[in-house]
């Protein structure tokens, strides 16, 4: 049976494409969507995206994830740099947690330097653009295999 990636996008990601396509790129949030499940088939797992603007929701999301999912992709956006919460739950659920990020975070303001979630991530990717989900999806199935 196919492992099982819970994908979660923070918030003002459903901005993506509208706005600052210099900064993260053209494609839509729909577009990533695409992405990750066409590369879940590639990969043999399958992929639950979400994405949410408000922290509770993503922290009930992923304590609900140690019965739903095998493993967790995340994109935390801004919590990133601040959600003690957030790490809190990734780190007690106790999943292979990997974060992407579509811009190098750390070409750019000193505030979005460090994430939260690095700690407690088994690998970060930043700088990617889309493609960072892609080989996100693909670390994650070699990690569950
Ligand atoms: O580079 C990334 O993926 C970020 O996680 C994106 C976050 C930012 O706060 C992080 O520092 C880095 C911002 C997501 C907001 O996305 C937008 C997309 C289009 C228009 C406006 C916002």
């Amino acid at each position: 049976m196919a492992k099982r990636v819970l994908v979660l996008n923070g918030p003002n990601l459903n901005l993506l494409g509208t706005r600052e396509p210099d900064i993260y790129g053209a494609a839509t949030l729909k577009d990533v969507e695409t992405l990750c499940k066409q590369t879940g088939e590639e990969v043999g797992l399958s992929v639950d995206f979400r994405q949410s603007n408000h922290e509770g929701e993503l922290v009930t999301w992923i304590q609900d994830a140690r019965k739903t999912a095998d493993a967790i992709l995340i994109n935390p956006a801004a919590y990133s740099h601040t959600s003690v919460a957030i790490h809190d739950a990734l780190k007690a659920v106790g999943l292979p947690v990997a974060e992407v990020h579509l811009s190098n975070i750390h070409q750019r303001e000193a505030f979005r330097h460090h994430s939260y979630v690095s700690a407690v991530a088994f690998g970060v990717i930043c700088g990617f653009g889309v493609t960072g989900y892609r080989l996100a999806l693909m670390a994650l199935a070699d990690k569950l295999k």
